[in-house]
């Protein structure tokens, strides 16, 4: 059902300083800025690598207001990893199957997510407490 790791998220204050911390430690690139209200984030994926089933990245996340699924999650815990993100061929059936195994969704219907793709989150309670995210990409 996971094809990839497609992205993980992290949580942070400063969108602008974590991005070039990454890419004066790492040597990564931005591939993308996005502001997504419904997310209530603003955000950059830095590519990391391409494999046979599509690319990998990290996304950086920075809140838009503390009162937001990262601005609570900075508040409660820091800075750091916020979410995994897996790369699947068919989100709804995706959805559909885990949902039926007694996990929570805390998206019943697939959202706008970075870079054109569709996406879904699984209740980090429900995951051995690690919010999880799905991810169904056209190309990448
Ligand atoms: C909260 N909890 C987490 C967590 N966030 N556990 C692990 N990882 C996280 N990231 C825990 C928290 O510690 C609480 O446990 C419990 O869940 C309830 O948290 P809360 O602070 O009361 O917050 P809620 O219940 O209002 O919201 C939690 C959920 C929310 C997960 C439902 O954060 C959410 O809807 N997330 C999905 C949307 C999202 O994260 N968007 C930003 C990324 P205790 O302390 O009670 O034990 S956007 C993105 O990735 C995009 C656009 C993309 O990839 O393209
Ligand atoms: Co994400």
């Amino acid at each position: 059902m996971l094809l990839r790791i497609d992205h993980v998220g992290i949580a942070c204050h400063n969108l602008n300083e974590k991005i070039e911390f990454y890419e004066s430690v790492f040597g990564l690139t931005v591939v993308s800025r996005e502001i997504n209200e419904e997310q209530g984030v603003r955000e950059a994926m830095l590519h990391v690598a391409d494999g046979d089933q599509g690319a990998s990245y990290v996304q950086l996340l920075e809140p838009l207001h503390p009162d937001t699924a990262v601005g609570k999650f900075l508040a409660k815990r820091g800075e750091g990893v916020h979410h995994v993100g897996y790369g699947v061929t068919d989100i709804t059936k995706a959805l559909e199957e885990i949902s039926a195994k007694g996990v929570r969704l805390v998206d019943e219907r697939p959202r706008h997510g970075s870079m054109g793709a569709s996406i879904a989150f699984l209740h980090p309670k429900d995951i051995g407490g690690v919010l999880t995210e799905l991810v169904e990409t056209s190309r990448r």
